[in-house]
């Protein structure tokens, strides 16, 4: 198998959690560059990452391949609240976006604003759920380590569940070598 990746991704960082010590190859590529993006149009047409390549099948978006790896089809509850924390991740990756190409570095915008507030809304609704080290946990803790990787937006004292269960996680397996800032 071949993992198309980056190591700052939220997206692929919870693959790389779910294929744990399985035997696959990373392709570590930044999306920014002309390269990567190169290599990336080969594998996927909405050139994002991360992609999986595997004997019988090239898959594109997180929740596909999380689906695949697991090899059954999300219960209705797991499905919502996957969605979820795409929705609060795609979020984040706007507003990042945004700082990023100087559009809107202040998150002044109502569009970067409408953001934060979904955000905001979403951690609101998983603060009130207790988490587990499973694949819903771990998709949250990718997200939200993400968020104060890149500054987007910083939890920890509006969020004590969410934060209790943050650094409790800092000790799973995995979750180190996956660090982006190393
Ligand atoms: N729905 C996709 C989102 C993946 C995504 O947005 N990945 C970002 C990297 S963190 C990306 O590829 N961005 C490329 C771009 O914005 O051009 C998934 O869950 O895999």
């Amino acid at each position: 198998m071949l993992l198309i990746g980056s190591k700052a991704s939220p997206y692929v960082r919870k693959i790389r959690l779910q294929l744990g010590q399985e035997v696959y190859k990373f392709l570590a590529v930044d999306i920014f560059s002309d390269e990567g993006k190169q290599i990336v149009q080969k594998y996927s047409p909405c050139l994002r990452i991360p992609v999986l390549v595997d004997e019988k099948t090239t898959i594109w978006d997180s929740y596909l391949i999380a689906q695949y790896l697991e090899d059954k089809t999300f219960d209705l509850e797991t499905k919502k609240n996957l969605f979820l924390i795409n929705e609060m991740t795609d979020a984040g990756i706007q507003l990042y976006q945004l700082r990023k190409f100087h559009l809107d570095e202040s998150d002044t915008s109502v569009f970067s604003q409408n953001n934060l507030t979904r955000i905001k809304n979403i951690l609101s609704y998983f603060d009130q759920m207790s988490l587990e080290w499973n694949l819903l946990g771990r998709w949250v803790f990718c997200t939200l380590d993400w968020f104060l990787y890149r500054d987007i937006y910083d939890f920890r004292n509006d969020f004590i569940h969410l934060n209790h269960f943050y650094q409790q996680s800092q000790n799973e397996k995995y979750v180190q070598e996956t660090d982006p800032r190393l």
